[in-house]
């Protein structure tokens, strides 16, 4: 049995990955990005994963860390079984008062285990092509289909998703079902056909190391964090280099710098491949 609790102590001497901790040069780039594809008004970030997994914490987090303050409008849940987030629905972020920021993310109802719960894979592909209305509510026991009124049939580029983002809590990671490990990789491989970038956050980093708990400067020096995103790449086949390690706000926290360069990183990330997809798509 791997012994979860000595490795989450282990720290590597020098981080595996290097952030800048330049807090406002991170923000200079979210003030001022735009997508350079004039027939786009935002670059759409699709969020998936197992329910619970902070899907919609997510989204909290960078409202937060762009607003400075702690925001909770992409609701979440902490005690359902079951998925919470059951709309597709965009989320803007405010930059002014009638301003927003040139990204926008959807929170898609998250899988589970059982093939007739959550939301089903033909479903995410749509939503990958843009076909997903806003406000469309997931049904478990029936896609999504033309003539439906959740069904747009003509999407724009705008409509479409432009980079895919699996969302996971990093605790989960060598727990994953073979349903789900099967579902996410069915929706990867969806969006590579479409040639959609993705990558991945494993989020509740301060539950599973203490270390990174106290000073999440060592999330990225961290052995057991290490492991954990290594056994997610051989699962999903995504490079490390695309995995992302992540501790949510939530509506009770603390903000702090650091934590928000970790999050900001993450994001930059989602942009900059988004951005590749909006220049080719
Ligand atoms: N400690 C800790 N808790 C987190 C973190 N991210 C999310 N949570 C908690 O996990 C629970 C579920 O988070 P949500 O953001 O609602 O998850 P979701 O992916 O949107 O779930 P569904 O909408 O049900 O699919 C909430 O209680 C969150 O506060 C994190 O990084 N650290
Ligand atoms: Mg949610």
């Amino acid at each position: 049995m791997f012994d979860f609790t000595a490795m989450g102590g282990a720290l590597f001497s020098q981080p595996w990955r290097n952030l800048s901790w330049n807090k406002q040069e991170d923000l200079d780039f979210m003030r001022t990005y735009q997508p350079q594809n004039q027939e786009v008004n935002h670059l759409r970030i699709l969020l998936h994963g197992p329910v619970g997994a902070g899907k919609s914490s997510f989204i909290n987090s960078v409202d937060s860390v762009l607003q400075g303050r702690i925001m909770g409008r992409a609701l979440t849940d902490a005690i359902s079984g079951t998925s919470f987030t059951r709309k597709y629905k965009t989320y803007k972020i405010h930059k002014g008062p009638d301003d927003f920021y040139s990204f926008v993310f959807n929170d898609i109802m998250g899988f589970e285990k059982d093939t007739n719960a959550g939301v089903l894979e033909e479903d995410v592909e749509l939503a990958l092509r843009g076909h997903v209305k806003d406000g469309y509510k997931f049904c478990p026991s029936q896609k999504l289909t033309e003539g439906d009124e959740g069904y747009r049939s003509s999407p724009t580029l705008d409509d479409k998703v432009h980079v895919l983002v699996c969302v996971l809590p990093v605790g989960s990671v060598s727990l994953l079902s073979k349903e789900v490990v099967k579902k996410m990789r069915e929706v990867r491989l969806a969006a590579s056909d479409m040639g959609i970038p993705q990558l991945a956050i494993l989020t509740k980093v301060d539950e599973a190391c203490p270390k990174t708990k106290k000073n999440i400067k060592d999330v990225y020096r961290s052995k057991y964090l290490k492991e954990q995103v290594d056994t997610f790449h051989m699962l999903l086949g995504l490079p490390q280099d695309c995995i992302f390690l992540v501790k949510n706000y939530g509506t009770d926290a603390i903000m702090n710098d650091d934590n928000d360069v970790v999050i900001l990183n993450a994001l930059r990330q989602m942009i900059t491949f988004g951005e590749d997809f909006l220049n080719n798509p």
